[in-house]
């Protein structure tokens, strides 16, 4: 019965069509439908959102152009306060809990800026990447 074969064939391909409804685990950075790695849209520079959480950074990892005029914004999710501080700018942003924040500044030459909270430095700390 060559019937069975193409019916074999059928639900094969009806599995394969189901399979993908696997949803991909994301990664620690969770899904990044907001502002991948290269920023698409950058009006003033860079814009970018930075979550403060009890008691960490999200992303903790930050890339702006050099030069550009940077408005990161920051929200805090978190119960207390933190603050987004990039010592080398005198940057110095405290965002109170389910607050929101903004840092602007220009991106310096290229290089790894260390940022940090004031409250948790031990903690919270991130880079920004300048590229
Ligand atoms: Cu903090």
């Amino acid at each position: 019965m060559s019937n069975v074969g193409v019916w074999a064939i059928v639900i094969a391909g009806l599995l394969a069509a189901c399979g993908p409804g696997e949803v991909e685990v994301p990664g620690p950075e969770g899904p990044a439908d907001d502002v991948p790695a290269s920023p698409p849209q950058t009006p003033g520079g860079g814009e970018a959102v930075v979550q403060m959480r009890d008691f960490a950074f999200e992303p903790a990892g930050v890339s702006v152009p050099s030069g550009a005029d940077v408005a990161l914004q920051l929200r805090n999710s978190g119960q207390v306060s933190h603050t987004f501080t990039v010592e080398d700018l005198a940057v110095d942003v405290t965002v109170e809990p389910a607050g929101v924040g903004v840092a602007t500044f220009s991106a310096p030459d290229p290089g790894t800026y260390e940022f940090i909270c004031r409250f948790h430095p031990g903690q919270m700390t991130g880079e920004l990447i300048v590229e």
